[in-house]
């Protein structure tokens, strides 16, 4: 299986309630490897940007201003097949939906309040990674 890397994000849901070391350990019990970290406050403008590709949907106005609404924390994570274990870790979008033992199923307060970001296949990866670091910023660990 190849060695990717995929893009998470620690929404304000889970920083406000402290959530970020948790949500960290069940990255790394899953095998996947931290290389990059940082905390931020995305402006509504920068929600925007980074949700682009659902600015049709009717969410986005909640969607972007709830990103915007706090601080969250940005990683990279690296690991074989890094794209797929990720969101198999967060489990699905909606909480109800989401299997025991993921990160959503054991803290997302709703679907749009849902703790944890990850990236869909190698091209969001890709767009997402560079959105919050440059190469320097990434620590590869393989
Ligand atoms: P995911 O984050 O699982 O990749 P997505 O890409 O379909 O899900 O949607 C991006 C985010 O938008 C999602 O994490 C929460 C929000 N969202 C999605 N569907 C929603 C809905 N029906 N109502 C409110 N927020 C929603
Ligand atoms: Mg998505």
């Amino acid at each position: 299986m190849p060695v990717e890397r995929t893009l998470s994000l620690i929404k304000p849901d889970g920083v406000e309630r402290n959530l970020i070391g948790q949500v960290l350990s069940f990255f790394e019990k899953g095998g996947l490897k931290i290389v990059a970290m940082k905390m931020l406050h995305l402006t509504k403008a920068q929600a925007e940007e980074f949700y682009i590709v659902h600015k049709e949907r009717p969410f986005y106005q909640e969607l972007t201003e709830y990103m915007a609404s706090g601080p969250i924390v940005a990683i990279v994570l690296e690991g074989e097949n890094a794209i797929a274990k990720c969101r198999e870790i967060m489990g699905a979008t909606d909480p109800a939906e989401a299997a025991e033992g993921t990160i959503r199923k054991t803290f997302a307060l709703s679907k749009g309040e849902n703790t944890v970001h990850g990236s869909d296949s190698p091209e969001s990866a890709a767009r997402e990674i560079a959105f919050f670091f440059s190469e320097l910023e990434i620590c590869p660990r393989s």
